[in-house]
């Protein structure tokens, strides 16, 4: 098995509310390494980049930190493409959702030195796919999908120098229950695969994971974008955009362990973990759990 790098990207000038940049260290207090070690892998912690600091100014352009996301990005974008070159597995420790941009980007770019298809599994709340004109906030952290699909400023798109870095048919959404007026039409239009709650309500978790695994084989890249909001607010209250009705903690693990059955897991972000809003890291200890279960670990020996 590959060595796990941990990368802390500890940014939040995606979002408005402070603390997801105490995330990378909250999983660390909560046992990130030493779970992973205990699974039998191999774990390098790299410690956190460095990045701008938050200005907390408003948006401009109907963008807020534009400068400071592209330069998170810039610094995230280097990392995972740095862990690839040394065969390792990049697991990015965030941190606010932006920094999915540049995860991605880098993860797009191995795959095509690769000649790899990639899968994204995006777990979320939210749907991420706002543009600078539809945003109601201008919070980029709402932005990575659709900066990935190629709309967005060209400084926040082009990292591995070709766009848009993935295509519409590459990503699946996972636990989506809030999506914008604007979100709604890009969508649509853009025909993205979404898993919504009223979906996996209906059709239950695991045909849900059947089919967003569906059509992988051993020349697949997984990457994995795993917002903490994506969980129930009951189960995970650190979060700085928490929205009722999400998944609970055990059709979570069911996720997990759909996808660890893959054994094509790639490539990982754990974002938007805000230990201010946490209640005894149990956001975090709940992450690190699930975590566990997304490298293998299991009740019983399967086959
Ligand atoms: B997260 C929001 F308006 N859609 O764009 C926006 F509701 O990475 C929230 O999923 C975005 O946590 C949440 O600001 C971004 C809002
Ligand atoms: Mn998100
Ligand atoms: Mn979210
Ligand atoms: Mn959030």
């Amino acid at each position: 098995m590959k060595t796990i790098t941990l990368i802390g990207a500890p940014t939040d000038v995606g979002a408005s509310v402070k603390g997801a940049s105490m995330g990378p260290d909250a999983l660390r207090v909560a046992g990130l390494a030493e779970a992973l070690q205990g699974l039998n892998l191999q774990v390098i912690d790299r410690g956190n980049l460095h990045g701008p600091a938050n200005p907390w100014q408003e948006p401009v352009n109907g963008l807020r930190h534009l400068k400071e996301a592209i330069d998170w990005n810039q610094a995230v974008y280097d990392a995972v493409e740095a862990a690839f070159n040394d065969g390792q597995f990049p697991m990015m420790l965030g941190g606010d959702h932006c920094l999915a941009i540049g995860s991605i980007s880098a993860v797009a770019a191995h795959c095509r030195r690769q000649g790899k298809k990639l899968r994204v599994l995006w777990f979320d709340a939210h749907a991420d796919s706002n543009l600078a004109t539809i945003s109601p906030t201008g919070n980029i952290h709402g932005m990575p999908v659709a900066c990935l699909m190629g709309h967005g400023p060209k400084e926040l798109i082009d990292y591995a120098g070709f766009t848009p870095a993935i295509q519409p048919s590459d990503i699946r959404q996972i636990g989506i229950r809030s999506v914008d007026e604007g979100e709604k039409k890009f969508i649509h239009e853009l025909n993205i695969q979404v898993y919504d709650m009223r979906y996996i309500d209906e059709y239950g978790m695991r045909n849900v994971m059947s089919s967003a695994l569906a059509g992988l084989d051993a020349n697949t890249h997984l990457h994995v974008s795993f917002d903490i909001d994506c969980l129930d607010p009951s189960i995970a209250p650190g979060v700085g955009t928490a929205v009722m009705g999400g998944p609970t903690y055990r059709e979570a693990q069911l996720c997990m362990e759909m996808i660890a059955d893959t054994g094509l897991l790639g490539s990982l972000d754990v974002v938007e973990l805000n230990p201010a809003l946490d209640v005894r890291n149990q956001s975090a200890t709940l992450a690190v759990d699930l975590i566990e279960s997304l490298f293998g670990k299991s009740t019983l020996v399967r086959n």
